[in-house]
């Protein structure tokens, strides 16, 4: 059975790097139909096939059309994978408003942490991609939310977190709200410099802290 597993999972990881996404949503239910956990499926397999596209794309192998393949066929999987990722009895009353910044269109880091935070029972306003400074500091004022993620993935739009602690400091709400960052670019150090209250360098550790801030 574990031979059989690990072919699965490899099959699984060629297809996501290939951008098949039918054959990655058959992969997703093998995985799961011979016992594999859905985060050994996530995070040790399609996570890491992600890194491996953009390896490719870095090397000039790959270019943006097989960076949305891939994408596509990641998310099929994930949102396949998302029901059987909630755990049961593992409840909290936190709500956070998570989105990734303006200019950046990755979502899948973001979907990830949303999927986690979900399964640990906290509520997740989605803010979605290329969110403007305005609209985290509408979702502290309007919506109530004492936390707020944000993600991020290119270099270039990295300053833009700086920009929403900025815009929360000038509407007065810097101390109402927790800031929490990540992104593949995004370093405790970087976090420190901008002022954001916290690092999580993954979706897990992403979720360990969440739960620290509303279970306290
Ligand atoms: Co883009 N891209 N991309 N891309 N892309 C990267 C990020 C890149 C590193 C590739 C490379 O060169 N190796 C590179 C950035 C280089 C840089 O800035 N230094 C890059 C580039 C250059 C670009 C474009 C500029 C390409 C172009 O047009 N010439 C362009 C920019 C578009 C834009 O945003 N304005 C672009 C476009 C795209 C696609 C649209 C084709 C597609 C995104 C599709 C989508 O998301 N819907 C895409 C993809 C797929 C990637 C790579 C290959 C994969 C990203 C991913 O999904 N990883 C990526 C290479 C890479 O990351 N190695 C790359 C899997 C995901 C689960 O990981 O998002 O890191 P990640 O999330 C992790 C953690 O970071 C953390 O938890 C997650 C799970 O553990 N985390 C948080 C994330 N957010 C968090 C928030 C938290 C806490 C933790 O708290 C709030």
């Amino acid at each position: 059975m574990t031979e059989k597993r690990e072919i699965i999972l490899d099959n699984l990881y060629g297809a996501v790097v290939e951008g098949d996404q039918n054959t990655a949503l058959t992969l997703v239910k093998e995985a799961l139909a011979v016992g594999t956990a859905p985060r050994e499926i996530l995070n040790d397999c399609m996570i890491m096939a992600m890194s491996e596209v953009g390896e490719l794309f870095e090397c000039g192998e790959y270019f943006v059309p097989e960076m949305l393949l891939s994408a596509r066929a990641m998310k099929n999987g994930m949102n396949y994978l998302k029901p059987y990722l909630i755990e049961d009895g593992n409840k909290s009353n936190g709500r956070l408003a998570l989105g990734s910044v303006k200019g950046d269109l990755h979502d899948i880091g973001k979907n990830v942490v949303t999927i986690l935070l979900e399964s640990a029972g906290i509520e997740v306003i989605d803010l979605g991609v290329d969110v403007p400074p305005e609209r985290f500091v509408e979702a502290v004022r309007d919506d109530g939310v004492k936390v707020i993620g944000m993600s991020c993935l290119l270099t270039t739009t990295l300053p833009v977190m700086r920009d929403v602690i900025y815009h929360l400091g000038e509407a007065g709400m810097r101390n109402d709200v927790t800031v929490l960052v990540g992104g593949a670019p995004v370093t405790q150090d970087f976090a420190d410099h901008i002022g954001a209250d916290h690092f999580a360098p993954d979706a897990n550790q992403a979720v360990k802290l969440a739960k620290s801030l509303f279970d306290a």
